[in-house]
């Protein structure tokens, strides 16, 4: 390894010196460990990225000038609809992504490497329970989904198949997110199925482009963005796993939607249709302000423009009929083909453009005391998962329908938007709708009926409380067996097992 001199050097000429300031205080294991990390960095590799990083920070906040005027909506032989499709062709996607899945052709990747600052906790997101009567975490929700649509397309074609779970971690992630998952004995997943991999971290900067000392022998890290994937894909060889396993589809989805639909066969199945190599789940975006991107063309080139970058002005325009014209709103689900992410790791990813991100950042002051910002101090740079769509020969949009597909998880009880209780209400209201079309109803615990609505205001909770096991139903087929003409009280839950009546001590 280098030694402190040789560092040094190195960091005066990147302008990075002020990492060793405490250097002459430090014990002999601290100075190998700031060492070792600044060895791996290495100082000219550093300097450039905190160059780079100042420099995107100094350009104007907001949208790069002109943006609006280049962009226009996708245009309609792209767009794919769950919703407004015959139901003869719905049918047809999803006999076709089951075939794939019977196949062992599909695969699911989770992004699971990001912080959950907003959320507030300081454990992985998926390990967080929004309050369901059954206490499940979103983990167990999506190993359970993914059980599930395994056995549907394995019954459908007399075979036992499988979904591989790839699940990108990061430094702050990993360890919990495989402690968890042992714990759990995988959620009867095989481990072998379930393979986690770690993505890259970069250096945190100063608006004046310097690396920030986290503590006195730690330079402050941040993950690379979850488009970090490609990278950490090349890192851990997940292409040539995918390849050993024969798998050709992979449906990349982010860890915080409750509504997430693992594997989806309708939407694997309508991109094979359609012979694309690259997909993208939309839903029609509640308001202008929601903060989703928004799938639209960049000078003639599929891509999404983050809720970030997008000018207020653009999110607000409306067509002839009332809708918003940039009304696409990316739900982070995305469909690729393994040919493609091939192509994107060895040609395409260095051209990925990183995005700034302003953040506070932890950091050791002058005299060595630790401070937490109340502003942010420092940028972090990260890669998106869709900028590599402009690469794809034949990108599609899947319309699919907010209810039943899209409640994330984003910020702290109480915020009343993406929350626990906003998550918690959209899972239970689907299963209660679901109940419903199979001919169950529900009655209070004094025995007396309880209303039926089908459609429900988006911020109502249901009339009963109904918990489905995703292990009894990925989305909302065979509960007729269970409920058809059934009297259940609330709250109810329906489990693989048996469904049972919640006591008032469980719940
Ligand atoms: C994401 C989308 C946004 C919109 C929204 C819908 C991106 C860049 N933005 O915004 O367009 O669709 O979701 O809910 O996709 N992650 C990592 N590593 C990282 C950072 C994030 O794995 O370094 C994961 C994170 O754990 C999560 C997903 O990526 O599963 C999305 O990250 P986010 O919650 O920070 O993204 P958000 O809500 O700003």
């Amino acid at each position: 390894m280098a030694s402190e001199p040789e560092v040094r050097a190195g960091l005066r000429r990147a302008g990075q010196e002020h990492l060793l300031r405490f250097w002459a205080e430090l014990a002999p294991g601290r100075r190998a460990a700031l060492l070792a990390q600044l060895a791996q960095l290495e100082p000219d590799a550093l300097g450039a990225h905190c160059e780079r990083a100042a420099a995107a920070c100094a350009r104007p906040p907001g949208p790069p000038p002109g943006l609006g005027a280049r962009l226009q909506p996708l245009p309609p032989e792209r767009l794919g609809s769950a919703r407004r499709a015959h139901p003869d062709a719905r049918r047809r996607w999803e006999e076709e992504g089951f075939r794939q899945i019977a196949q062992n052709k599909v695969a699911v990747l989770l992004l699971a490497g990001g912080q959950g600052t907003r959320l507030g906790v300081a454990y992985p997101k998926g390990m967080y329970r929004v309050g369901l009567p059954s206490h499940k975490t979103l983990y167990q929700l999506q190993a359970e989904r993914i059980r599930r649509v395994e056995q549907l397309a394995g019954q459908r074609h007399g075979t036992r198949c499988t979904v591989p779970w790839y699940i990108m971690t990061s430094e702050f992630t990993l360890d919990p997110t495989a402690k968890f998952f042992e714990e759990h004995d995988f959620f009867q997943l095989d481990p072998a199925n379930v393979v986690l991999f770690e993505q890259r971290m970069v250096p945190a900067v100063t608006f004046e482009g310097k690396a920030i000392l986290e503590q006195k022998h730690k330079v402050a890290m941040a993950p690379d963005g979850n488009g970090g994937l490609y990278r950490a894909m090349a890192d851990h060889q997940i292409l040539e796993d995918l390849e050993r396993r024969g798998v050709e589809f992979v449906h990349v989805y982010c860890v915080d939607n409750i509504l997430a639909q693992l594997a989806d066969p309708i939407f694997i199945g309508f991109c094979v249709w359609r012979g694309a190599d690259c997909g993208a789940k939309v839903v029609e975006k509640a308001d202008p302000e929601e903060p989703v991107g928004v799938v639209c063309q960049l000078d003639g080139v599929p891509q999404v423009v983050e809720y970030s970058e997008l000018s207020p002005e653009t999110a607000r325009l409306r067509g002839a009929d009332g809708s918003l014209v940039y009304g696409a709103g990316n739900i982070c689900s995305h469909f690729f083909t393994r040919a493609f992410l091939q192509t994107v790791t060895r040609e395409f990813e260095p051209l990925l453009r990183p995005h700034v991100a302003v953040k506070k950042v932890p950091y050791v002051d002058e005299e060595g005391n630790l401070v937490k910002p109340l502003e942010p101090n420092g940028i972090k740079m990260e890669k998106f998962v869709f900028d590599v769509f402009q690469f794809a020969k034949n990108f599609v949009a899947f319309e699919v329908c907010r209810e039943e597909e899209f409640s994330p998880l984003k910020n702290a009880e109480g915020a009343g938007r993406d929350d626990p209780a906003t998550a918690r209400r959209a899972l239970l209201a689907q299963h209660y709708r679901w109940a419903l079309q199979a001919g169950a109803h529900f009655l209070d615990a004094h025995g007396a009926p309880l209303p039926e609505l089908p459609s429900l205001p988006p911020d109502g909770d249901p009339p009963a409380t109904c918990e489905i096991s995703p292990l009894v139903s990925y989305s909302g087929e065979g509960l007729e067996v269970y409920l058809q003409g059934r009297e259940l009280q609330s709250p109810f839950v329906l489990d693989k097992d048996q469904a049972r009546v919640l006591r008032p001590q469980d719940t």
